[in-house]
C-alpha cells in the first residue's frame, strides 16, 4: 500500500496499471529488432505487447518485425526521429511518449511497450522519462573488450545483453570472459548471454522480462537513469596511466559528429 495524496491509501495493484515501457538500446547491427522479435515470440501468446521502433530517415525496423510475423502489424509504430537518433529517446522524447501512449490507448490494456533506440553509438540512453526500465544490447562481433570500455548504457542499463554468442567462435571471442568484464563493469548488476539460436537463453530473457514487469507493477521498481556519458580516455592525450580522463557535463552540448563505432571511443573532431 501507498500514501496517496489525500491521506488515505491505493493498493499496490491499483497503484501501477500502465504498461511496462521498456527501451531497447544498442550500436547499429547488434541485434535489437531481432531481441525485439524474440521477446514478441516468447512472450506474445501470455502477453499484451506493443512495439515501437526508431529510425533515422525510414521505418524500416518497423517493417522487418512487421514481416517477421512476431505480432499484430498494427501493434508495431514507427517513429522518425530525423539525424540525431538519441535525441529521440533522451532529449526531447515527445514524438515517443505520444507514439507510446496512442499504442496503449489503442490497444488497452498493454502488458508490455518494447522500444527500439535508433542505431547509435555506445553512448545513446533512453531518458527515464520515457522508459521504466532498459536492456542495452552490445554483440560479441564487436569485440571482448568493448564491455570493459564501458559507458552508460553498458554501465547502469536494467539488462546488458551480450548477443549472437553463436558467433563468438567465428571472431575468436570468450563470451564466459567477456560476460565477468560487463559484471565487473556493472558492479553485478544483471548480465545475460543471449543468441537466438539458443532456446535456453532465450528462456533467461524471457524470465528477466517477466521478473521486471512483476517489479514494475508492484511499485518495487524504481526507473533509473543511466546517466550522461562517462569519462573516457582520449589515446593521444596526457594521463599517468595513457590517455587522460575527459568528462562531458553535458552529454549533448558537444559536435554530433562522432564516428558511429560499436568500438565506444568515439571521434571528437
Ligand atoms: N548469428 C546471429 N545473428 C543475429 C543474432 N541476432 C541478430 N542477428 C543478426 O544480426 C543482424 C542485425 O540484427 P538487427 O536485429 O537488425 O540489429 P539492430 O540494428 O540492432 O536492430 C541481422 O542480420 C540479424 O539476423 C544472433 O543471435 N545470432
Ligand atoms: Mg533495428
Amino acid at each position: 500500500m501507498r500514501p496517496s495524496p489525500g491521506g488515505s491509501s491505493v493498493p499496490e495493484s491499483l497503484a501501477s496499471v500502465r504498461a511496462l515501457r521498456l527501451g531497447v538500446a544498442g550500436p547499429v547491427g547488434t541485434g535489437k529488432s531481432s531481441l525485439i522479435a524474440t521477446v514478441c515470440r516468447a512472450l506474445g501468446e501470455e502477453l499484451r505487447l506493443g512495439v515501437i521502433t526508431n529510425d533515422i530517415y525510414t521505418d524500416e525496423d518497423a517493417r522487418f518485425l512487421r514481416s517477421a510475423g512476431v505480432l499484430a502489424p498494427e501493434r508495431i509504430r514507427a517513429v522518425e526521429t530525423g539525424a540525431c537518433p538519441h535525441t529521440a529517446i533522451r532529449d526531447d522524447i515527445t514524438t515517443n511518449l505520444i507514439a507510446a501512449e496512442d499504442l496503449e490507448r489503442d490497444f488497452a490494456p498493454l502488458d508490455v511497450v518494447l522500444i527500439e533506440s535508433g542505431g547509435d553509438n555506445l553512448t545513446a540512453t533512453f531518458s527515464p522519462a520515457l522508459v521504466d526500465a532498459q536492456i542495452f544490447v552490445l554483440d560479441v562481433a564487436g569485440g571482448g573488450d568493448v564491455a570493459r570500455k564501458g559507458g552508460p548504457g553498458i554501465g547502469r542499463a536494467d539488462l546488458l545483453v551480450v548477443n549472437k554468442t553463436d558467433l563468438a567462435p567465428y571472431v575468436g571471442v570468450d563470451v564466459a570472459l567477456m560476460v565477468s568484464d560487463a559484471e565487473t563493469a556493472r558492479d553485478g548488476r544483471a548480465v545475460l548471454a543471449l543468441s537466438k539460436h539458443d532456446p535456453s537463453s532465450i528462456s533467461t530473457l524471457r524470465a528477466w522480462v517477466l521478473g521486471m514487469l512483476a517489479a514494475h507493477r508492484s511499485g518495487s521498481h524504481v526507473p533509473q537513469d543511466p546517466g550522461p556519458m562517462a569519462p573516457h580516455f582520449h589515446a593521444d592525450e596526457e594521463h599517468p596511466e595513457g590517455g587522460f580522463v575527459h568528462a562531458h557535463d553535458d552529454p549533448h552540448a558537444h559536435s554530433h559528429d562522432h564516428a558511429r563505432t560499436n568500438a565506444g571511443a568515439h571521434a571528437h573532431e
